[in-house]
């Protein structure tokens, strides 16, 4: 057994830095572009560059590969020898027979040339092409630096660094913990793509390219795990603009980032589907800016800007239509956490750069993804979802328990969520007494709002909710300037949530008072979520915001006086103060109050009256009994039918306590 494993510890470290040293020390010049091999020996650094006095990239490859340690491999091709300049104008063109490969472990640095050389790239990108694959095999701790329109490929090793390529294609295979790109300025790798296959724990950071791919093979024991695409800070930003491809017959499709049969995979801040500057779509045929294939498990997408998908198909026999999702789930797994993403806005967080879905769940050959998750409680984990030519959240007929919670769903052409029957009907699915029909969600209830009061502060909302007998649901309440056409709802400001259980039956009714204020004017919906299985509904039936009577109740202290106060009255009109002892909810609906109810439950009694005055303003003044029982006590306001009202009015419902 090692006692001391802190002194091989430092022995091992110590190798380390001595390589490190090495490395420092050795670097190997490519100065031809030819790529014949004429050094002889052991074919190491000492015997180069052979006959012709030139070191070509071939062999450099070999004299790195043969000499210990780590060398890097720099260029300085005098612009004389650059060849191919009708294809890649202003940059040295490297194209070694059968491609180029180190197995040892080496640094291959072209910012050497651009020192040598100069800024030559009419395109601004890196001055060598090596025209042909080149591969870091078994490689631990290597880089590529600098290099244009090259296919770099790291296959086994770990720990290497890919930064600083444009137009150049990254494959890494059945390697780990590399870093592709980086924060700092000139790190990440711009114009080309990225692919993780078979790879885990790597860190794709502050890249400009078009896609990323992250696969592994789930069946043959390789998932891709834990790979990290982009950070919580903006340097680490990927910029992932998209890719698609028009077919024979005039169908596109693509997509900027694709999962399959990975696990752990973290999405984080990146922009994705929209030309870097975040304005515009990036590719006109891409057709899912998320794309889950095969099998994925424990997927997070978060603070991400998905947007600008949306492609037009062109049939050759047949009307054009648009296709596009910004995140297609569809495949099979388990585990998807969605949230602080903005989906379908534009850079200035304008809705103009949507989906025809937003975020699309889809019928597979394989079953349905489950515990999908959208949106959070914890303040940030909200998802933005607006601009989308039909649906926010679109749930399949297959799935079940895709919790919807406390998004901004608003501006979609269609519903804001949407549950697929069984028949594969889309648009509003309404009610069933017992809700026991099946289909996306289960076809979860919505609740049906029957009373909205908004005080300054305040906003109370009352109705019912039928759905399984004796369960448990989660109520959220959102507010919206106005209501869709199809009279039920989106939900842009979330104002809050409440809990209720149903009775043997399967109702429940609430009331439920929110310390926030709905907009005057615009409207109010609500979801259900079951909490047991996690169906949420489709947003309800647009509720408007009452003009109510804004309802204030000073604080109740024993032997002080304190005031009840409403506004919004018409002037001289009498208010009623009304008050219960039991509780706010589903009170009585008397006839007098024109279908209206209550939000007190009984016994109700009348605390007293007051007339308002010029401005609409009513004041009832006590002074609470010094004896009074430290008790809770509910308070609403009416105005009964009478001159300058159609119909009874109502104030929001206020608890307050009486204190000593
Ligand atoms: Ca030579
Ligand atoms: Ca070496
Ligand atoms: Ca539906
Ligand atoms: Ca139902």
């Amino acid at each position: 057994m090692n006692r001391t494993p802190g002194g091989r510890f430092a022995v091992g470290l110590l190798a380390l830095l001595g390589m490190v040293r090495l490395a420092d020390a050795q670097t190997i010049i490519v100065d031809t572009a030819d790529d014949v091999v004429d050094f002889g020996g052991a074919q190491q650094v000492a015997n180069l560059p052979g006959p012709d006095g030139k070191v070509s990239l071939p062999e450099a490859g070999l004299a790195s590969d043969n000499t210990p340690g780590v060398q890097t491999i720099g260029f300085q091709i005098p612009q004389s020898e650059w060849l191919y300049q009708n294809f890649f104008p202003g940059r040295a063109v490297l194209r070694p027979f059968l491609g180029f490969r180190v197995f040892d472990t080496a640094i291959l640095d072209a910012r050497t040339q651009t020192a040598f050389t100069g800024e030559t790239n009419p395109d601004g990108g890196g001055e060598v092409v090596i025209w042909q694959e080149t591969y870091l095999i078994d490689n631990v701790g290597g880089a590529v630096f600098g290099f244009d329109r090259s296919s770099i490929h790291l296959s086994g090793g770990s720990g290497n660094v890919i930064q600083g390529n444009t137009k150049t294609g990254v494959e890494v295979f059945d390697s780990h913990f590399n870093l592709i790109g980086g924060a700092a300025p000139g790190e990440g790798n711009t114009g080309g793509f990225i692919q993780i296959d078979r790879a885990s724990n790597n860190v794709v950071l502050g890249n400009t390219v078009q896609r990323v791919r992250v696969l592994g093979w789930i069946g043959g024991g390789q998932p891709a795990m834990n790979n990290r695409i982009g950070g919580p800070t903006p340097a680490e930003r990927n910029h992932i603009t998209g890719l698609g491809t028009l077919n024979s017959e005039g169908i596109p499709g693509g997509f900027a980032v694709q999962l399959f049969d990975s696990i752990g995979t973290v999405l984080e801040n990146n922009w994705i589907g929209m030309t870097p500057d975040g304005m515009q779509g990036g590719h006109p045929w891409t057709t899912a800016g998320i794309l889950f294939d095969g099998e994925n498990h424990d997927t997070t997408i978060r603070d991400n800007r998905i947007a600008g998908i949306l492609a037009l198909a062109v049939p050759q026999h047949g009307q054009s239509y648009y296709v596009g999702s910004a995140l297609v789930i569809g495949g099979t797994g388990s585990g998807v956490t969605i949230v602080g993403n903005a989906i379908g806005l534009n850079a200035a967080d304008e809705p103009l750069l949507g989906s025809v879905t937003g975020i699309n769940t889809t019928n597979y050959y394989l079953g349905p993804v489950q515990d999908v998750v959208i949106g959070g409680s914890v303040a940030g984990e909200g998802n933005e979802i607006a601009g989308h030519l039909l649906t926010g959240i679109s749930v399949a007929n297959t799935f079940s328990g895709v919790r919807i919670t406390g998004n901004s769903i608003h501006d979609n052409g269609g519903l804001g969520i949407d549950l697929i029957t069984s028949g594969f009907l889309t648009g509003v699915t309404p009610n069933d007494p017992g809700d026991a029909d099946d289909g996306g969600n289960g076809l979860q209830n919505y609740p049906v709002i029957a009373e909205v009061l908004a005080s300054p502060t305040s906003t109370t909302i009352g109705g019912s909710l039928d759905s399984r007998p004796d369960r448990d649901y989660q109520l959220e309440f959102f507010a919206s300037a106005g209501c869709d056409p199809s009279g039920f709802g989106e939900g842009t400001t979330f104002l809050g949530s409440a809990v209720v259980s149903t009775d043997p039956s399967g109702l429940a009714v609430f009331g439920v008072t929110l310390p926030v204020a709905a907009p005057a004017g615009g409207s109010v919906t609500a979801t259900a979520t079951e909490l047991l299985t996690g169906n949420t509904s489709e947003f309800s039936a647009c509720f408007p915001v009452g003009e109510g009577l804004p309802l204030a109740v000073d604080p109740l202290v024993r032997g002080q006086a304190a005031d009840f106060t409403v506004a919004g009255a018409s002037a001289g009109e009498r208010v009623k103060f009304l008050y219960s002892l039991v509780g706010i909810g589903a009170g009585p609906c008397p006839a007098i109050l024109g279908g209206q109810c209550l939000g007190l439950r009984r016994p109700i009694r009348i605390l007293g009256e007051a007339n308002a005055d010029a401005a609409g303003t009513a004041v009832f003044a006590i002074t609470v009994p010094a004896n009074a029982r430290l008790a809770t006590v509910h308070f609403q306001c009416v105005i009964l039918p009478g001159p300058g009202r159609v119909e009874a009015i109502l104030s929001n419902t206020v608890s307050a306590s009486i204190v000593p």
